[in-house]
């Protein structure tokens, strides 16, 4: 395990940034295999817990099964989003999983939609 891949603790849940870079399902399945599920955020603080991580990444959101409802990978239906102004905008008419921005003047404003098949770095939560 490479140092910047310790699990780092927050509040009580621990976080898995990678630095290999996987397609959404993929990196899913990698989480998985750690015992863990691609993160859920929860609270503006969690949110801003992972921002403050200044990777670019997967989490754990997608509209795969219907186009526009997003839910988390518990089957969720998102509520408070924080997506980046325009965003999600499903360009090309094939985005359909989320990922977290880092370098962004507003830490509440950094998610986008993505091409799941794209390759990023991805955080695990467990
Ligand atoms: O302008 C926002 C737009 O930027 C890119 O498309 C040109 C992103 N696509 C990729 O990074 C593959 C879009 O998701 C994003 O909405
Ligand atoms: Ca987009």
């Amino acid at each position: 395990l490479k140092h910047s891949e310790q699990w780092k603790k927050f509040r009580s849940q621990h976080y898995f940034i990678s630095t290999e870079e996987k397609s959404w399902s993929e990196s899913r399945q990698d989480c998985r295999n750690r015992g863990a599920d691609l993160v859920i955020i929860n609270s503006k603080e969690e949110q801003l817990f992972l921002t403050s991580q200044s990777t670019r990444a997967w989490i754990g959101l997608s509209d795969i099964d219907t186009e526009g409802k997003w839910k988390w990978v518990d089957g969720r239906a998102l509520s408070t989003g924080y997506w980046m102004p325009g965003e999600p905008n499903d360009a090309g008419g094939g985005e359909d999983c989320g990922e977290l921005l880092p370098t962004l003047p507003d830490p509440l404003k950094n998610w986008n939609d993505l091409p799941c098949g794209a390759a990023r770095k991805y955080i695990c939560k467990k």
